[in-house]
């Protein structure tokens, strides 16, 4: 039996860091390749390999993925939301070629299975707003979400069309404190946390009954793993998962803080992701992938708060 060999592209971010670090307890650290266009992150270092690459340049994709072996692709670099309406061509350019620069080659090297997450930025104001379905009215007011929902579409049409086994899940906003999040409109509720800990102070860039879909890191990391794991046969859809954690409001994550540091105070001053945040749900329904691959999250509000603040340094 061929022993599997991943890529991990975008190593280095919020979830690559913590993916490329459990791939490799599952797989052994020589079978998971890191890839990023930043600097190798400290976390990684001494536990595998690790390889400058830059996505967008094919031939040099296409060489690490021929040199190095490659059976399967975990492709996490783009931009999102926030830094996204900041420079729409960019995020456009780099979020859609990277995909198609992935989907291409791996059709030709019969890659065995590749992974790309979309997100619940796809969805947009007249989608419904709580427990948002996996199939409703799609309609992105981002070039992130405009990418991600392009994106989906073109992970289906690899599959239909070449039979490539490429799955992917919409990832809620994810908290974590091993690696810095990469400039989305729930950052926030990263920030905080360092916030509260060193200032007991916060100011908040949405309004305090913003709601959003999050999930703490753990289980995201989980539900990727489980996913791309689950029996073919059981992945009914080919476009991208809802997956849901938890939902709260900044209120409410302020309120959970307080009942550990009592003196935290929190203001609010809503800036241009307010918007972007309104447009998206406040719940999800992720009743398919729960059929399908038994996915369950671990963590709620008041057990990932503890978990923040014992760990956050
Ligand atoms: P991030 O910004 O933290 O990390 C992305 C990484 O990609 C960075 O290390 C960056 O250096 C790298 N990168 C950028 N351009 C590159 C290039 N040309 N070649 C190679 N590497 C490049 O992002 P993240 O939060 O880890 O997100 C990973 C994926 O998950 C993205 O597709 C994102 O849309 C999706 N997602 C994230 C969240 C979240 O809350 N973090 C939620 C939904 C979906
Ligand atoms: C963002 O806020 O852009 C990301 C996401 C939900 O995709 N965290």
């Amino acid at each position: 039996m061929i022993k599997e060999k991943i890529l991990v592209i975008g190593a280095c971010g919020q979830i690559g860091v913590e993916l490329t670090l459990e791939l490799r307890r599952i797989y052994g650290g020589a079978q998971v390749v890191a890839s990023d266009l930043r600097e190798e992150n400290e976390l990684l270092k001494g536990t595998g390999p690790y390889v400058s690459l830059d996505v967008m340049n094919k031939e040099m994709l296409h060489v690490q993925i021929i040199r190095q072996n490659i059976t399967q692709v975990y492709l996490l670099a783009a931009i999102l939301s926030a830094t996204g309406e900041k420079n729409p061509n960019l995020a456009w350019s780099l979020n859609m070629q990277s995909l198609l620069n992935v989907l291409d080659i791996a059709k030709d090297e019969q890659i065995k299975k590749v992974y790309w997450p979309s997100s619940i930025a796809v969805f947009g104001p007249t989608s419904p707003k709580r427990n948002c379905p996996q199939h409703t009215i799609i309609e992105p007011i981002t070039v992130y979400g405009i990418s991600k929902y392009a994106g989906e579409f073109w992970c289906n049409y690899y599959n239909h069309r070449y039979g490539l086994d490429v799955r992917s899940m919409r990832y809620p906003g994810l908290i974590s404190y091993k690696s810095e999040p990469g400039g989305g409109t729930t950052d926030y509720a990263v920030e905080i946390f360092y916030d509260a800990l060193k200032e007991k102070k916060y100011t908040c860039f949405l309004k305090e009954d913003t709601y959003l879909p999050m999930m703490y890191m753990p289980d995201a990391i989980r539900a990727t793993i489980e996913l791309m794991e689950a029996d073919a046969s059981n992945i009914s859809v080919r476009t991208s998962y809802n997956i849901s954690g938890m939902s709260f409001s900044p209120k409410e994550l302020s309120a959970e803080i307080k009942k550990h540091i009592p003196e935290f105070e929190i203001i609010y001053e809503p800036d241009y992701r307010q918007p972007i945040a309104e447009s998206w749900p406040q719940s999800i329904d992720d009743s398919v992938a729960k059929n399908d691959w038994n996915w369950k999250p671990a963590f709620d509000l008041t057990k990932m708060t503890t978990e923040m603040l014992k760990n956050v340094k």
